[in-house]
């Protein structure tokens, strides 16, 4: 008898849950939130991977692995969409408005709508690090990332976070290994050729499915012969742009520090 009432509390207190996530009212009541995002490769890009996201009120920590990047490259992610009620989604090859076979960022944005959370290695998460290349994750010499991090969110994202999606930037479209300009400037920013900024996966936050991320599933390039940076360094200078310069520097030894820390 004891138990049968214990069975019933619990799915009375797991209905508004559910109810609360399908309406899309504010979760703050609502228990701790875990996502899983199948990152999809856009643009033949051939990056994909997976990210583990998880809300405790408006603490945000997420996990991705993801393959098939441009090796030894910074690669800009963020967390894209609108938490007012507009349904954006990950673009298809349709939104290439100007037919160079390339969704760029700006393409994509009436798709998957403006940056929202700026997912960089450290210091500020807004829009405003959009193009922040000196703290953004590079992958490693095989084109994997993995990256991690746990930031605060307003309350807005915390409470509409399943309308939002995860985006990857930076392909390799002459397949030469690095960013360059050969596919035209980025519209975003001159300075940054198109390779650099244009979407290479997306990724839309699903149910609830809380689990782990595979351990040993993806290198991370910690390993010996890690030293990628000098290589990211002349792979962001090939780029041109005086800005830049200091953003190799920079990344260079942000990607240093870090692999020193852990290590
Ligand atoms: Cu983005």
């Amino acid at each position: 008898m004891i138990s049968r009432n214990v069975t019933r509390i619990a799915a009375f207190a797991a209905l508004p849950a559910a109810l609360v996530l399908g309406a899309s009212v504010p979760a703050s009541a609502a228990e701790d939130q875990a996502y899983q995002i199948d990152l999809e490769t856009l643009n033949d890009s051939g990056a994909s991977g997976t990210a583990l996201v998880s809300l405790e009120g408006t603490e945000l920590t997420v996990k991705i692995r993801a393959n098939g990047l441009v090796p030894n490259a910074p690669h800009a992610q963020h967390i894209h969409g609108s938490t007012q009620g507009r349904d954006f989604h990950c673009p298809e090859p349709d939104a290439d408005q100007d037919g160079d076979g390339i969704v760029s960022t700006a393409e994509g944005v009436p798709d998957y709508g403006d940056v929202n959370i700026s997912l960089t290695t450290e210091g500020d998460t807004s829009k405003e690090s959009g193009l922040a290349v000196d703290r953004f994750p590079k992958a490693d010499q095989d084109g994997n990332l993995s990256y991690e991090r746990t930031i605060t969110v307003s309350q807005d994202v915390a409470d509409h976070f399943r309308d939002l999606h995860l985006v990857q930037h930076g392909i390799d479209v002459n397949g030469n290994g690095k960013y360059d300009g050969e596919a035209g400037k980025s519209s975003l920013d001159e300075k940054l050729p198109l390779e650099a900024t244009a979407p290479a996966n997306c990724g839309m936050v699903k149910g609830a499915s809380i689990g782990e991320m595979p351990e040993g599933g993806v290198e991370t390039g910690t390993g010996p012969g890690a030293d990628a940076g000098r290589n990211g360094s002349e792979t962001v200078l090939a780029m041109g742009g005086a800005g830049l310069l200091a953003a190799a520097a920079a990344t260079a030894v942000a990607v240093r520090n870090r692999r020193g820390e852990r290590a």
